[in-house]
This record gives structure tokens, sequence and C-alpha cells, in this order.
């Protein structure tokens, strides 16, 4: 097992709180795996898909009131309110010992208490990091081993050192009155209660990689982020690497994972990651990122041969489905898998379903699959070194306001762009439709500590490198006044990235904008769309009315980080407002 003095004193610690009835050390052996599924499958927390169509894959139904991230009840215990700033919730350490401590007392009591050892990142990187949950659940157990390079395999790389991220989990009665996700970033510990869903209780993803490694990251000089990573190759060989943010419902994982379409011949697209990159200097002053995860977790619904083919085919074998239907064949079913939804199914919760009833999968069900089995992976996924970031995008979801794609003037507008990221409701969630939604850097339920000092961290990143990359802005969604997508999206959004890559490399034609370089006429590649250049002309449109509105948004929100925000970006701000009032006067 381990002879980690540190790691065994806290598990003892753990054990004599929770006084579970067994404890089970995951070694991540295939043996292990096959007494998960056999124990799950025979307490009817998995149900075997069709194994001739759907090999090694399972369908998993959560509790149905624990059935996604649940923000409210997700803190920051910094021993300073002022550290976990306005976007976070934050308990204080001692709240959190009285009121979530206390709820660990004989959690466990007649269950398996399984210690989990995981790697963040490919094992013997110098960028990876070693985390270890305590978990009662053996779909959480199984669940880490596809999400991170799990078992024995860490314990060989953290040896005798003391650092590593303590996290505990348990499920608890699953009473959403009772479930806290804590967070205590000055003594990399997590403690999760009282839900089952995989962004609540797998710790090592947006616990750990991102509201704890951000903290991590500002204090050791690099960088946590909520974005995808991918790779272009282009006709002659040479692969660019990206990596992008995106809020919620803005298709990361399918961007992560696009087909060049037949016109873009000689493309390719490598994927590294779908949601979180860690990125850091190397010796050559350039970014490199590596993606800390071993698996996706994707949202199902809308997956389909034409949305996202590599998911499509990832999700084949060795995948847990969590709230998807199922059809009488035992195939996993989903919203937007086929037109018509075939007859007899079971829906989510088990249900039968008819064609008229409410959604036959959740809304937010996930897959679970290993990132190996996807078709575009690339070849340096597992560099240890990560690979070099040639561009940073940002995006959001806007129906008339942001253009296509602009790029930014340099690092601190660009860091400018990504503080005031945007993205507009859908139908996809409850409430409004179109309401404007901040989630600078998509961070906003993920950023572990104050905001401002994040931007201020972005800000010395930019500072600290010989070559930063370029950052862009980019928006898929704009509409036309039928309320159309006047961009085809996609396959077709590689048109925008090979611009992109065009302006990195010293090419690709602007023009000069109040909010940042567009694209000049003709410097997108057209040929083959419908889309024409007096489209593209509306595509890149700026409202000056509207920016000015947006630029008023800006500054109220900033408001908000009072004393902490950084007066750069109050200057990039003044600077837009400035620029927006010279373009009026230009056009008059
Ligand atoms: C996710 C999310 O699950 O961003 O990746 O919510
Ligand atoms: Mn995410």
């Amino acid at each position: 097992m381990t002879e980690n003095k540190d790691l065994l004193d806290w598990v003892a610690g753990v054990e004599k709180k929770v006084r579970p009835a067994k404890v089970s050390w995951c070694d991540g052996s295939e043996e292990e795996k096959a007494c998960l599924i056999a124990d799950l499958s025979a307490s009817g927390h998995l149900i075997p898909l069709n194994e001739e169509k759907w090999p090694g894959c399972h369908l998993h139904r959560s509790h149905h009131q624990d059935v996604a991230r649940t923000e409210h009840l997700t803190f920051i215990c910094t021993e300073n309110e002022e550290d976990a700033g306005p976007t976070n919730h934050w308990m204080s350490p001692k709240d959190a010992d009285r009121k979530v401590g206390s709820l660990f007392e004989g959690c466990m009591e007649g269950r398996t208490m399984y210690v989990v050892p995981f790697i963040m990142g490919p094992a013997g990187s110098p960028h990876s990091k070693v985390g270890v949950q305590i978990t009662d659940s053996a779909y959480v157990a199984l669940s880490l081993r596809t999400m991170t390079r799990m078992g024995n395999i860490a314990l060989e790389q953290l040896g005798t050192s003391t650092d590593f991220a303590r996290c505990l989990h348990s499920l608890g009665d699953l009473n959403p009155d009772r479930r806290f996700i804590c967070h205590f970033q000055e003594k990399s510990e997590i403690w999760s209660y009282g839900s089952g869903y995989g962004g609540n209780a797998l710790l090592s993803k947006k616990c750990f990689a991102l509201r704890v490694a951000s903290w991590m990251a500002k204090e050791e000089g690099w960088l946590a982020e909520h974005m995808l990573i991918m790779g272009i190759e282009d006709p002659q060989g040479k692969v660019s690497y990206i990596a992008a943010a995106f809020p919620s419902a803005c298709g990361k994982t399918n961007l992560a994972m696009l087909v060049p379409p037949l016109s873009q011949k000689g493309y390719k697209v490598w994927t590294v990651g779908d949601d979180i990159a860690w990125m850091r200097y190397g010796k050559d002053g350039q970014l490199y990122a590596i993606n800390p995860e071993a698996g996706f977790f994707g949202v199902v619904p809308g997956t389909n041969t034409k949305t996202n083919p590599n998911a499509e085919k990832t999700i084949q074998k060795n995948t847990i489905f969590t709230n998807v239907a199922m059809t009488p064949d035992r195939s996993p079913w989903w919203e937007g898998r086929d037109k018509t939804a075939p007859a007899g199914m079971i829906d989510w919760q088990g249900r039968p379903w008819r064609s008229g009833d409410a959604a036959a999968a959740h809304p937010n069900s996930r897959f679970t699959t290993p990132a190996a089995q996807c078709p575009s992976i690339s070849p340096e996924w597992e560099n240890p070194e990560g690979v070099p970031i040639s561009a940073i995008i940002f995006g959001g979801r806007r129906a008339k306001l942001a253009p296509l794609v602009f790029e930014s003037f340099n690092w601190q507008h660009g860091v400018y762009l990504g503080a005031t990221m945007a993205s507009e409701t859908t139908a996809a969630a409850t409430g409004a439709v179109g309401v404007v939604r901040r989630d600078p850097f998509a961070m906003i339920p993920f950023c572990g500590y104050n905001m401002a000092d994040y931007f201020s961290h972005w800000l010395e990143m930019g500072r600290k490198g010989e070559n930063p990359p370029s950052i862009f802005h980019v928006n898929w969604f704009k509409t036309d006044e039928e309320g159309r997508f006047m961009w085809p999206g996609f396959g077709e959004n590689l048109r925008v990235l090979r611009w992109i890559l065009d302006r990195v490399h010293g090419k690709g034609a602007t023009t000069d904008s109040a909010i940042g370089h567009l694209p000049a006429p003709g410097a997108i590649d057209l040929e083959g769309l419908e889309t024409t250049e007096a489209d593209m002309e509306a595509l890149l449109n700026i409202d000056v009315e509207a920016w000015n509105a947006e630029a008023e948004d800006h500054k109220a929100f900033f408001e908000k980080f009072g004393d902490r925000m950084p007066d750069v970006l109050l200057r990039e701000h003044q600077s837009l407002v400035e620029r927006l009032s010279r373009s009026v006067t230009q056009e008059v």
C-alpha cells in the first residue's frame, strides 16, 4: 500500500470519525474494477447496458434531487472572508467544522470507506498533483478510475511527500438540506457531504483541479483554468495548440472534438482536454498546458453524429451513463440522439416513458468515459511537459452584441476580455431566456478565491512570460432579425480558428475597431459556405450604442470588487469607452 505516514495518519483519523464497516484502498487494478462493477450491479446502482451494442457500458441513476452542481451549497472556507470575494459563498473554517465536520461523525457506519489515491495530470509530470479521496460511494470510486490516474500509480508518485489534497466525501443521506461542499484552500482540503452527483462528488474535478488548484496556481505562479485544449494540424503537418474558455451551453466539448468538414481538406483537430487546463511557462518562455484529467464527464443530451461525432464514438464502450433513458434493448437514449424516440423506453428515473412526457433523459445527464478512447485524442495528450499554447480564446453566447471573432490589442486587453466574459441564458436552463450573465473566464463557479485577485494574477502572468499567447474572443451564436444563427458553427468553426492561427503566425489581415482587431474582409475563408461576405460584414458589425451599454455593465460588474479590483482593468474600461466614443465621431 503505502508507507506515507502523513497519509496513513489522515486516513486513520478519518476512519475513527466516520466509523466505516470496512476500509478498502483502491489500487487501480482491473480486478478491482470488476469487483466495483459487480458490487454496484448487485445493489442496483449500476445497470449493465446491452453488452453487444454497448460493451462495458452501464447506466447509473442518481437520486432525483441530486442531479447537478449545487452552487448555493458550495463554500470557500478561507480564514478571511475577503479572500473568497463577492462571487463565492464563504464559510469560516470554524463554522465549517461545527456545521459540516460534525455531519461526518459516524456517517459511514455499515458502509465501505474507499481510499482513492489519484494523480491530476500525466504520471511523472512535474505539473501533476496528487490527491486522495475518501468516499463511501463505489460509483464515485469507479468514476475516479476513469476521470483520473487512480490507484497505486498515485501512491508511487506521492512517495513520502506530504503534498497531497485531502478530499473527504460522504453520500450522507442525500438530503439536500444536509448537503455541503467546502474548500479549505489554505490546507488543500475538501469536504463534500450529501451528494453523489459528479460535479459535487468527484472531488478531483471542479473542487480540486479548479477551486483548490486556482489558489495553488496563484501562490505558485501558474494558471488552473476552465478551458479545453486542442491542437489544429494544418495541411503541412504543423500543429498549433489553443486553450479556450466558454461558459456552459456554448459547446466546449464539441469544439474540443471538432471534425473538420470536407471543405477544410488537410486539416486535423487533436483533442487534449475538454474541460480543464493547467498552464505554466516553460523554459522557452512559452505557456504550456496539461489536461489534468484522464476522462470526459460530458453532458449527453444533444450529442449525436452531427453535433459531435467523436464524442459519439468515444462513448460506445466502457462508459457510465448517468441519468439517461434506456430503450427496450438496453441501449442508452437521450434527447437529441435521433429524431424519433424509440417506443417502450424507461426514463432517467426508471419510469415507463411515453411520447409527450417530460424529457426521457435528464437535461444534465452525463457520460463518464476514458479520454484515451476519443478518436481525436492527441498523441501529445499525456506529454508530461504539456503542449505549447499559441492562442487563448474566450467565448460566450451573445445573440446580437459580440462579433464572430476579434483579437485583443495585447495581453492586458485580453485579460479585460476574459474579465468581462458573459453569456445569455438559454431555454436549457430554468429562468428567463436571453438574460446576460457575467462569467469571467468561465470561472464564476470555480474560482477558489477573490476574483479581483484572480484578475491581478492573470495580469501578472502576462508580465512573466517572454512569449505569452495572443488572446481572442469568439461568438458562434449571433442571430439575424428572424432569430436564425448567422454562422453555421460546428465543424465550420475551424475557419475562424484558422484566422486565429494566421494571426498567431504573423499573417491574417485585420481591420481595427473600438473593441479589438477584426478580421479584414476576405480574411476568413468562406469558400463552399452559404455565408456571404455581406453576412460576414453583419457577423463582424460593432453596434456602438449596444457596446456603450455593455461597457456600462462591465463597470457595474467591476464595482462589486471594490478596492481589490486592479486599476489596470479599470483603465482598460476607460480606454474602451474612449475608443467607442471616437469611433462614433469617425463615423459621423
Ligand atoms: C462541467 C461544468 O460539468 O462546467 O464541466 O459544469
Ligand atoms: Mn466544465
